[in-house]
């Protein structure tokens, strides 16, 4: 089922509602957010020379830096009386972002997720468990009340209380489950140790927050039994509800008469060929609280505008393959933490459990790779085993690094389990 018309329309209709909308933002960050009336006059762009998608090309980028100077809400377009709500996003350095939604905001939010959660296959006949943490992340909330537009029923569930949850699960017949995919993993694994997998109903899975490799994607499909798809989003965008899969999995669908996506080059800031990785950069057409120009996500993946086989015309993005801020350079190497996934995922004998540790002696850097063997590889392999497996990781990931990592197998269980978006890196190269 498709949730909304806007959803199906020609490519010619999507641009003409985008073009309007792009004029009508401008305008209004131009006459109610002085950060924006500041940058445009100084780009000399007026509202009325917006005449054409590519003329978003004029506008200024907005940075996450931005929004920080502007703590908390000097980014905001209305007056505070017309905010219903706020969320935050913690960032793991500087202060929180903030993000402020009046209500049209939020009724625009429910409809996007109902047309995301619709896409991926929820139906109102789903039991639909949220196990995002309520609270100022977007996720919980997000996913809520468009679940509920749908007519599904939702456990309201949170984060944490792994184990309870898992009864929840078991015993209000849920469907659906909502959370980040390494949350799911270790839902799985607790479900299993409980020995309650079996009594399990869940179908589908809709997971964000995070990347999602495919390889993660296969592990959890095996493991639930079920279909897995991913959606994005971002909270200075509005949080959930940018874009999400259907059935096909064969890219995310983009709520594009809301949002304009760019894809740019990180380094150039030119637009790159259609389906080339670059980075996203997106603009809010309908936000009335906090409206961004071209919002630089960090987030690289690529775009394609070909009809997607599901009936849909929007443009689709590739998966996240990651962040220009999550690259690591190790010797003078880019590393992408999703390329060490990758291998480590197509491995046999151990777990989707894993953390990258980056250390600095003198001055060269060291990776090294700690990894989770499985339970059933832990008890039958002898000495010999372990340490060839060892060494096959290091060879596949020297190929795909080019560089020389260290592999560390750790015993089933013993490295950490995250309920919310999974940190895997470790940099101790500052602190040392
Ligand atoms: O994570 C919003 C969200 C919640 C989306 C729940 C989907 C489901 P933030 O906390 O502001 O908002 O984090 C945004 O998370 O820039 C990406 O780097 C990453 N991210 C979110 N969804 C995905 C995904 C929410 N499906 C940041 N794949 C973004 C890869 C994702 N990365």
């Amino acid at each position: 089922m498709i949730w909304a018309k806007e959803e199906t329309f020609s490519r010619d209709e999507i641009k003409r509602i985008q073009v309007e909308k792009l004029r009508e933002v401008v305008k209004r960050v131009y006459e109610n957010v002085p950060f924006y009336r500041k940058k445009l006059l100084q780009a000399g762009i007026k509202p009325e020379n917006i005449q054409s998608i590519e003329d978003v090309r004029l506008l200024p980028l907005t940075t996450k830096d931005d929004l920080r100077d502007n703590y908390p809400y000097g980014l905001f377009a209305v007056p505070m009386d017309e905010i219903v709500r706020v969320h935050a996003s913690s960032g793991t350095t500087g202060k929180p972002t903030v993000v402020g939604y009046t209500a049209q905001d939020i009724e625009s939010w429910t409809e996007l997720v109902a047309r995301i959660v619709t896409c991926a296959g929820v139906t109102k006949s789903d039991v639909v468990q949220i196990a995002f943490g309520y609270g100022m992340f977007t996720g919980a909330f997000g996913l809520h009340y468009g679940v509920e537009r749908v007519g599904a029923t939702v456990v309201p569930a949170s984060s944490g209380n792994t184990e309870k949850q898992l009864l929840f699960m078991r015993d209000f017949g849920t469907t659906v489950l909502v959370s980040t995919p390494s949350y799911a993993l270790y839902l799985a694994e607790v479900a299993q140790k409980m020995g309650i997998m079996k009594d399990l109903k869940v179908r589908l899975g809709l997971f964000g927050g995070e990347g999602c490799s495919e390889e993660v994607r296969k592990e959890l499909e095996k493991q639930w039994g079920m279909v897995a798809t991913d959606n994005y989003g971002l909270s200075e965008l509005i949080g959930p509800g940018v874009s999400g899969e259907c059935h096909l999995k064969d890219g995310l669908h983009i709520n594009e008469d809301h949002f304009l996506v760019e894809v740019l080059d990180p380094k150039t800031l030119e637009p790159v060929k259609e389906g080339e990785n670059g980075e996203l950069v997106v603009t809010t057409l309908t936000k009335e609280g906090l409206p961004l120009l071209r919002y630089r996500t960090r987030d690289i993946a690529s775009v394609t505008y070909e009809k997607c086989a599901c009936g849909r015309t929007t443009a689709r993005m590739s998966k996240v393959s990651g962040r220009t801020d999550d690259m690591l350079i190790i010797r003078g190497v880019n590393v992408f933490p999703s390329q060490v996934e990758s291998v480590l995922l197509d491995t046999e004998g151990v777990t989707p459990h894993y953390q990258l540790v980056v250390t600095r002696r003198g001055a060269l850097d060291n990776l090294e790779v700690k990894i989770e063997v499985t339970e059933e590889f832990s008890k039958s392999a002898d000495r010999k085993r372990w340490k060839s497996l060892k060494e096959d990781i290091e060879r596949k990931l020297s190929v795909i690094l080019s560089l020389k990592a260290h592999v560390t197998l750790a015993a089933p269980s013993t490295l950490e389990r995250f309920q919310g978006k999974a940190r895997r890196v470790v940099d101790l190269r500052e602190a040392i």
